[in-house]
């Protein structure tokens, strides 16, 4: 056994993913820079016998979640309910195999983080500093992070968040931005001082230097520091070589894990502080579950590996790390596998102009090809430079790879065997030295397979495993046991053997990447095995074994669906845009539920102390009913009053500043925020149905 391969051997495995925000569904980019790879090389080191853990969940904290509850009108914790649920839904159906899918709005995990501050703080790891930062006085709001943006002072791009700029990949904090501006009220806010607890982590640059660079801790080798990636090492190097800064760990926010200390009413702790706690808290719940201790997962003589996008390396790679080391008693990662991106048919993935494959709708479309995916997804991994999803591309792999290769030699091998004999593995006879070499390869893919999965060369393993479904493809074209079929029966047996032989290892070897078609093949031949060990063996099916009917296992994908694809993803929205991006699929029934009329307005007056409001009377054609609504800053009372609107009757009445409002006035809204009635162009008056 190689050297390398022999000190991986008897590891044991803690495996992350990035959990992803609860704010928003999965796309393709996600599913192939973290996800899948993360559930191949686990699905790997299982069949290998490893001890692992592979964990994930959902990111509820932060203003990626504050920010998304307010655009769609709803609480954070309704948000992070509805997303963890389609995430969770969707990795399920993908079959990725998370031993725990968990989230950070636990109590466990809530406690664990506070816990861990705790540790951190009293052992005088932080530092508390008073500093001025940015306020929005309107809403009565700290700014940090995504609640503030403005120019990025080294790129100049007018869309830089108050941590970083999304376009240079510069880290920033809020009082860099030139020109700042609130993302709540727009206008620009003012500075107002604040106490916070920073992780100062100038302390750290010696340690984390050695350890980056040789994998060495306290002169002790931990990792091999030429098993990381490149672009790992060289952002971790060029962070730590600008000067390392204090950063601050908490922040003036009523959504997240609560600053565990007297005195630190309206603070939480920083997303990025709880959030990596969060593969913790997940093992502990996991270990809770099964009956087993955490910390066996967190210490000792393991490897702790972070799948994550290269825009989480830093916190992986870096901050991650401090906080492990500063608290004690846990190793730090082994590898941080973080991949490039992803790109779509020429263009970023971009949620607000809706140019994504979203892996729910994805899987709601196109139940039965998960595998289909996860092999083109695989193809194409953004492992060490960025890479493109196209639909034309989906099809190709799958018709001349998936279907023309693999599919089209198992057929083969099982359809003559049961022509030739009803199904039952024959007796080979003397093998020819074609036949030798050929199992030979056989006997090498695996192992191949092995020494590129163990160094994260996940998309080169895949190929490495259709290189078995070619050899078996090339080997029945040199045979030809069709034609031999007639002068040399016996000859014909041999071959059949070994064609049977490398169709139940494609069962064993293509399980890690393709767990579902992997299954199919072993029920077809009747041979299940999951044990890695055995891969690559020449006599898997011994004769006289009956084998099952073959069924096609790749449909061809159409034209059509590629232009369908295409065409959808062109018209969802082609401009970068202000607005939302479209909200989940409703049915016909969901939408008849609501029952909207014209109302018109009889009685119309400001609802005291409350700038925005105003209390109407309206006249729905079956009642006269009160209804508050938030357009005081667009109306006057004065102008409303006889108006013809629309009106959402059935709503659950709502007690807004003391009224009980009854209703709703729908209203449209313009990229600025403005308001206008939708009232009908003719004549029409209350009562009127909407439709
Ligand atoms: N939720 C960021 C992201 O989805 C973040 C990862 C957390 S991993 C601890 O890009
Ligand atoms: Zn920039």
């Amino acid at each position: 056994m190689p050297a390398q391969l022999k000190s991986m051997s008897k590891a044991k495995f803690t495996v992350t993913a990035a959990l992803p925000y609860a704010n928003g569904p999965l796309h393709l980019g996600h599913v192939a820079g973290v996800y899948l790879p993360a559930d191949i090389f686990v699905r790997f080191l299982r069949m290998n016998g490893h001890d692992v853990a592979f964990i994930c969940g959902s990111d509820e904290h932060g203003a990626a979640i504050t920010l998304r509850a307010k655009k769609e009108g709803i609480t954070p914790s309704e948000i992070v309910d509805k997303y963890d649920g389609i995430i969770r839904k969707a990795f399920q159906d993908f079959n990725i195999s998370f031993d725990i899918f968990h989230r950070t709005a636990s109590e466990i995990h809530h406690k664990t983080s506070q816990d861990f501050f705790l540790k951190l703080y009293e052992n005088d790891k932080f530092t508390e500093e008073t500093s001025e930062q940015y306020y929005d006085e309107e809403f009565q709001q700290f700014l940090a992070d995504r609640y503030i943006t403005g120019e990025c002072p080294k790129c100049q791009n007018p869309n830089a968040y108050g941590d970083q700029c999304e376009k240079c990949g510069t880290d920033l904090s809020p009082t860099e931005l030139i020109n700042p501006k609130s993302t709540l009220s727009g206008k620009t806010p003012v500075l107002k001082t604040t106490s916070h607890w920073y992780l100062p982590m100038e302390r750290h640059e010696d340690w984390l230097r050695e350890w980056i660079k040789e994998g060495k801790l306290d002169g002790v080798q931990r990792h091999d520091p030429k098993a990381w990636r490149n672009q790992v090492v060289g952002q971790c190097m060029s962070w730590i070589d600008g000067g390392l800064h204090s950063r601050a760990m908490t922040r003036d926010l009523d959504w997240g894990v609560k600053v565990p200390l007297p005195n630190a009413e309206g603070k939480v702790l920083y997303v990025w502080l709880d959030a990596p706690i969060g593969y913790i808290s997940a093992t502990k719940q996991w270990a809770l579950n099964e009956g087993k201790n955490w910390e066996d997962y967190w210490t000792g003589d393991r490897k702790l590996v972070h799948f994550i996008g290269k825009d989480n390396i830093v916190f992986h790679a870096v901050i991650f790390p401090i906080l492990l080391k500063d608290h004690g008693g846990f190793i730090l990662p082994d590898n941080v596998p973080a991949s490039e991106f992803l790109n779509l048919e020429g263009d970023k993935f971009s949620t607000s102009r809706n140019w994504a494959v979203w892996l729910h709708e994805y899987l709601a479309a196109y139940p039965g090809k998960e595998d289909e995916l996860k092999y083109v997804l695989t193809s194409i991994a953004p492992e060490t430079k960025d890479a493109e999803f196209t639909w034309k591309e989906y099809q190709t792999r799958i018709n001349s790879e998936l279907a023309d290769i693999l599919g089209n030699f198992i057929n083969r091998a099982l359809v003559l065997t049961h022509k030739y004999y009803e199904g039952v593995v024959p007796q080979p006879g003397a093998y020819t030295q074609e036949d030798l070499s050929t199992l030979d390869e056989m006997k090498q893919i695996p192992q191949r397979i092995s020494k590129l999965i163990y160094a994260y060369k996940l998309r080169e393993a895949q190929a490495e495993a259709m290189n078995l479904a070619r050899l078996g493809n090339k080997y029945l074209a040199d045979q030809e046991p069709w034609k031999l079929i007639k002068t040399d029966p016996e000859r014909v047996k041999t071959i059949m053997y070994v064609a049977l032989q490398i169709t139940a290892n494609l069962g064993i070897v293509l399980k890690p990447f393709l767990p579902n078609t992997a299954e199919k093949i072993s029920s077809m031949v009747n041979f299940h095995s999951s044990d890695w060990g055995l891969a690559g063996n020449s006599d898997q099916l011994s004769t006289g074994t009956t084998i099952n009917t073959p069924e096609i296992i790749f449909q061809k994908v159409e034209d059509s669906l590629v232009e369908n694809e295409v065409g959808k993803l062109k018209n969802a929205n082609m401009v970068e845009s202000n607005f939302e991006a479209q909200k989940e699929e409703v049915t016909f029934d969901d939408f008849s539920k609501m029952d909207i009329r014209l109302g018109t307005i009889l009685e119309a007056e400001k609802v005291e102390k409350a700038d925005k409001l105003l209390k109407l009377l309206v006249d729905t054609g079956i009642d006269k009913r009160t209804i508050v609504s938030g357009i005081a800053e667009h109306y006057s009372p004065e102008e409303v009053i006889g108006k013809t609107v629309q009106v959402l009757l059935n709503l659950a009445p709502r007690k807004i500043r003391g009224i009980e409002s009854q209703g709703m006035i729908l209203m449209a809204e313009d990229a600025e925020g403005k308001l206008s009635f939708m009232t009908p162009e003719k004549g029409f008056s209350a009562g009127g149905g909407v439709r």
